[in-house]
């Protein structure tokens, strides 16, 4: 025998010879299987393969499982019994499986004239064609028949445009008339300015097993920005996982599927992956499919990832990666099998790597031999699948393709009648006490709480357990947080989110957080999550306010922003009843998430008229700690801000922030909230606030000044200069000054900021002012606002000059000039 690496001999028996070769092909066999139908990834040389001697007999065994239509990859699991599990399954002399040749050519044709049909009736409009790689849906079949045999009621899909339409008709159950009503772009004047394009659309619907049983299935709306969905699905599963107590996490099961050149480019499915098996955001496992036809639109895999299989991402995780032939349906079948158990049996995710190629350019309308020539030669000689798999099994496919034709040709002349732009989707029934669409004022609710209420409150909120033993500085926070709630000292700002929190969770409302270092908080404000000193046991208050409290959530997030929020809208989207809320460290970290912001938050309702009450927490404010963490960029929400799609606010005082948070949980719109919140004035006496004001009706969009009754000039800001120029002018003994804070940007406080200017009827000059530079902040866009409300009194702006970053790296130049800031706004 002649094996060019020696194993190393730890285990007590020696492994016999049979067994060192497996153990070789266990490892490496991928490399050498036949995947791609093409042709095209010849298999890769590999030293330790080459076994000649007395074990070549072994080898050839071995290589009859390793490297045939599935190449596995999983001895990168460090755990034993997983790889065990797996090669049990992969090396079974006769896998269990019931393929039925009959079904699978049924399907293969079904995927693919639907195809055909619309290439022929709508040529030149994009449909992104599965053609290449139908093989998907024998796979779903599969997945779904494993899924309901586990008990799952419900499959959560994700996916992006390739093949879309074909999954939506074969695997969703929508029916073929409404898909080809989309082609005929019905109804144009329903979605004037809104709407999304047909192969965006979320879709839901059932699937019917073998043996009837059904599993619902939501498509969920998707933007074309690739694998910004996939963590919007986990969030959406966690949600429904959490609302119908699946403990388990089998009832429901999330889907993703992916582009080859997404999976391997694009860093949000990193972070998505990352989640996995975290206590925040478990959800029992993934199963991620790529549909990978080796392009992506003109590019090439050597172009798209230096690696041989574009899956590489996810093996840095202990999870399992099937690459398989799309062109051997029942190679599909048993590692579709084989991928949906091992979730089932492990919670763990899975990758499959589904390799075709593309039939047609990347949407029809590209001409693909411009950038691949000789490879569309290939790809144009090359049969659809169902004739290579019918001729293998000795089928006959008239009598299917007939039935199948009649049926498509039948829907495509309905298509034609539906007058209505059709709705794939409807919302589930706990959307129904919720409202989207335009602000009106009876949605306004009370979100006050009188003092005995808020003194109960703050009993629980301060109190550990006999046995807990605090560390010093939080006995200390936790006396000084009982006076605060009973009235014996102002109540600041973290006091004031635990009021609002523990408050809500007695009414009943969930509350949902995550974030970096939120269970602390970053500013050591919030402390949420006590640590017993002796034994770092945990105990979170907020669990504790009353027995038939709701259930709260605290958690720290991974160092992620895009994933992590998109996770969290997605748990908004259908646990409407809970406060959901994703806190940046520093607001600006925000925009590394900009995509689940524009596409997700904002658009959402536009789009798809689907809505969210999701919070941003985003710490804001000039205090010269640099470039990168002074501006959340409250210029891009408010450029986002149209058709009441969101609420954008920043409260000037601890119980400002309290109300807001009631009224985001308490408020039957839902939308979602960008609160920009302090740094420098959690704990600044200047923002905080008595118990009375904790008591009063509501949120005030604009936080009115009282003192200034005569006064002749009228500054109205935002946040904290506000506070420093109430400072300056007790400083200044001004009289003539009045200082108004705007804490709702958006939907504009137009009346109730006319009735402030009521209120000083000697002003002759309104002047917004902002910390941030000409070229960001909200002058912009209050301006218009102002001089509409001003009517005849003349408005300016005071803000630094236009900059290119938003503030300065030198706290002495900050100093500088933010005191140039406020001599300007007192005019001397
Ligand atoms: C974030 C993002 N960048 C770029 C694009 C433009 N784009 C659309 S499809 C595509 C190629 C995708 O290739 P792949 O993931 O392999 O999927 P395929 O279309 O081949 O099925 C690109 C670059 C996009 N939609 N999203």
């Amino acid at each position: 025998m002649s094996i060019t690496q020696t194993m190393p001999d730890t285990a007590l028996q020696q492994p016999t010879d049979r067994e060192r070769v497996f153990e070789l092909f266990r490892r490496w066999g991928y490399l050498q299987a036949t995947l791609d139908p093409l042709g095209h990834m010849s298999p890769e040389p590999h030293p330790e393969l080459e076994i000649s001697g007395n074990a070549a007999t072994f080898a050839q065994e071995a290589r009859a499982i390793y490297c045939g239509s599935i190449g596995a990859e999983f001895m990168h699991l460090p755990q034993a019994e997983r790889r065990h599990w797996l090669q049990e399954r992969m090396e079974r002399r006769s896998p269990k499986q019931a393929t039925d040749a009959g079904r699978i050519l049924e399907r293969l044709v079904r995927s693919e004239l639907f195809e055909q049909v619309i290439q022929a009736r709508y040529l030149g409009t994009k449909r992104f064609s599965l053609e290449g790689l139908c093989g998907l849906v024998p796979l779903l079949d599969e997945v779904l028949e494993v899924a309901a045999a586990h008990g799952t009621v419900e499959a959560l899909m994700g996916m992006s445009h390739r093949g879309r339409l074909n999954v939506m008709l074969n695997i969703v159950g929508r029916d073929a008339a409404e898909i080809f009503a989309g082609f005929e772009d019905v109804d144009p004047r329903s979605v004037l300015g809104a709407g999304d394009v047909k192969y965006h659309m979320g879709a839901t619907g059932e699937f019917s097993t073998r043996n009837g049983k059904k599993v619902s299935i939501h498509l969920v709306s998707n933007p074309s920005h690739l694998e910004s969905v996939d963590p919007v699905v986990l969030g959406r599963t966690r949600a429904k996982q959490t609302r119908y107590h699946d403990a388990g996490r089998t009832k429901y099961l999330p889907i993703e599927l992916h582009g080859d050149a997404a999976f391997a480019g694009q860093g949000i499915l990193a972070e998505t992956l990352n989640l996995a098996g975290l206590r925040a955001y478990d959800v029992g496992g993934t199963l991620h499919i790529i549909c990978n036809n080796l392009i992506g639109f003109t590019t090439s895999p050597n172009e798209l990832h230096p690696t041989r299989f574009a899956s590489d991402v996810a093996k840095r995780l202990p999870i399992p990666i099937f690459h398989v032939n799309a062109e051997d349906p029942e190679a599909i079948i048993r590692v579709a099998n084989m991928a949906a158990e091992y979730r089932y049996e492990f919670s763990s995710d899975v990758v499959i790597d589904l390799i075709g190629f593309r039939r047609h350019g990347h949407s029809e309308v590209d001409d693909p031999t411009i950038t691949q020539p000789a490879l569309y030669k290939m790809i144009n000689q090359h049969p659809p699948l169902w004739e290579v798999y019918a001729q293998k099994n000795k089928l006959d496919p008239a009598p299917i393709i007939e039935q199948i034709k009649a049926e498509l040709q039948d829907a495509q002349q309905r298509g034609k009648t539906i007058k209505k732009k059709p709705t794939f989707y409807s919302l589930p029934k706990y959307w129904d006490k919720f409202v989207g669409g335009n602000y009106k004022p009876e949605y306004e609710v009370r979100t006050g709480l009188d003092a005995a209420e808020l003194g109960a409150i703050t009993q629980a909120l301060t109190t550990v357990p006999p046995n807990f033993t605090p560390h010093p500085k939080i006995k200390r926070l936790l006396e000084e947080r009982a006076r605060m709630g009973s009235g014996a000292k102002p109540v600041d700002y973290g006091m004031a989110e635990a009021l609002a929190f523990g408050s809500l969770l007695k009414q009943g409302v969930p509350i949902r957080m995550s974030g970096q270092d939120s269970r602390r908080g970053t500013f050591n404000q919030r402390h949420a999550v006590l640590i017993d000193v002796e034994n770092e046991q945990e105990y979170i208050p907020l669990c504790h306010v009353s027995k038939d409290q709701a259930n709260c959530e605290i958690y720290n997030s991974t160092l992620s922003e895009a994933a992590v929020l998109g996770y969290e809208y997605g748990y908004s989207r259908d646990y409407p009843e809970t406060l959901v809320l994703w806190e940046a460290q520093f607001g600006d970290f925000a925009n590394g998430a900009q995509v689940v912001i524009d596409q997700f938050a904002s658009a959402g309702e536009d789009k798809w008229n689907l809505f969210s009450g999701l919070v941003l927490l985003l710490p804001h404010g000039y205090e010269g700690q640099g470039p990168e963490h002074s501006s959340a960029r409250i210029e891009r929400y408010l450029q986002l801000a149209a058709e009441d799609n969101m609420q954008i606010c920043q409260p000037s005082n601890a119980a400002q922030y309290f109300h807001l948070l009631r009224r985001q949980a308490l408020q039957k719109w839902r939308k979602p909230l960008v609160v920009f919140t302090p740094k420098s004035m959690l704990r600044h006496p200047d923002a905080s606030s008595t118990l009375d004001d904790f008591t009063r009706e509501r949120f005030w969009r604009v936080v009115p000044d009282g003192e200034a009754g005569n006064a002749t000039r009228l500054l109205l800001c935002s946040g904290k200069i506000g506070h420093e120029l109430r400072q300056a002018r007790t400083a200044r003994k001004d009289a003539n000054t009045a200082i108004v804070f705007l804490d709702q940007l958006y939907p504009f406080p137009e009346k109730e900021l006319a009735a402030e200017l009521a209120r000083h009827p000697k002003v002759r000059e309104i002047i917004w002012i902002q910390e941030e530079p000409a070229n960001m902040g909200a002058h912009f866009y209050v301006l218009p606002w102002l001089e509409r409300v001003a009517r005849n009194i003349p408005v300016r702006s005071i803000k630094r000059s236009a900059s290119a970053s938003p503030a300065t790296g030198s706290a002495k130049a900050h100093e500088m000039e933010q005191k140039t800031l406020v001599t300007l706004a007192f005019g001397k």
